[in-house]
């Protein structure tokens, strides 16, 4: 950002609202070891490593989330954000229960084959995959409870990867049990729902060209850290990048 950026006028929110959706061409859908997960390539032992892997991230999510919470004071926020808790972490509220997408993540890792236990006790885990979730985790932490909400928009971008799984996924990887998928199943409704509340606090909050600007910046960190992440399991896993 230069200084001439400094003093022009905000973007509107439609041109705002495309600059973040642009921002998708850097998604991981595009990443070396996505497209051989999608594309009916990966070994047992890459399918198995990247669930194993990917399970660091999905428990970090409900924390960041209770983070993002943590520094929120407006009720009305919050009381859509925690449903982001009880999508992964599960609940019982009554008579009405619901596993959550922890559990379903786990299921999903059975039907590849692995044990629970070895998904359980992160053996898998690769530095790079912890240090990226770590980052991200820390970042909810420490920013501004807006930055946080704006870094969850890689979600604009995540219905189209469940529904590519879901669409390859059984044709070119039979060997897991198909139960298994239904976290992603689930995913393609939660992440639209998710995205919705984001994308109305980003729109609202950034409402200068600096602060859009760093809207953008933030988003870009955040597709860093899914970026590293597939890296780290790429260089593990031994798929060329
Ligand atoms: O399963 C995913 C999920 O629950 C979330 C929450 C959200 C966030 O708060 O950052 N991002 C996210 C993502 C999930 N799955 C990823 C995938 O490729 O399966 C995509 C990821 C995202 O786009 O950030």
């Amino acid at each position: 950002m230069n200084l001439s950026d400094l003093q022009q006028p905000a973007w509107s929110r439609a041109e705002f609202e495309a600059r973040l959706r642009e921002k998708g061409k850097a998604y991981h859908i595009h990443h070396p070891m996505n497209v051989l997960l999608n594309g009916g390539g990966a070994s047992r032992e890459q399918i198995r490593g990247w669930v194993a892997n990917r399970f660091y991230y999905q428990i970090a999510i409900p924390v960041k989330d209770a983070a993002i919470l943590s520094n929120c004071p407006d009720r009305e926020v919050r009381r859509s954000w925690i449903q982001r808790i009880l999508d992964h972490d599960g609940f019982q509220i009554g008579e009405t229960r619901d596993e959550g997408g922890i559990e379903a993540w786990i299921r999903l890792g059975v039907a590849a084959g692995l044990t629970r236990e070895e998904i359980l006790d992160l053996r898998h885990v690769v530095p790079g995959v912890r240090f990226a979730v770590d980052a991200y985790v820390n970042f909810a932490r420490r920013a501004p409870w807006q930055e946080a909400v704006c870094s969850s928009l890689t979600e604009l971008f995540a219905p189209e990867i469940h529904k590519q799984r879901l669409a390859n996924w059984p044709q070119h990887y039979p060997w897991i049990e198909p139960t298994g998928l239904q976290y992603f199943r689930n995913r393609v409704s939660q992440a639209r729902r998710d995205v919705e509340q984001g994308l109305q606090v980003t729109l609202d909050h950034f409402n200068t060209r600096p602060l859009q600007e760093r809207a953008l910046q933030v988003l870009q960190f955040k597709l860093d850290v899914l970026w590293s992440m597939n890296d780290a399991m790429a260089l593990r896993y031994g798929v060329r990048t």
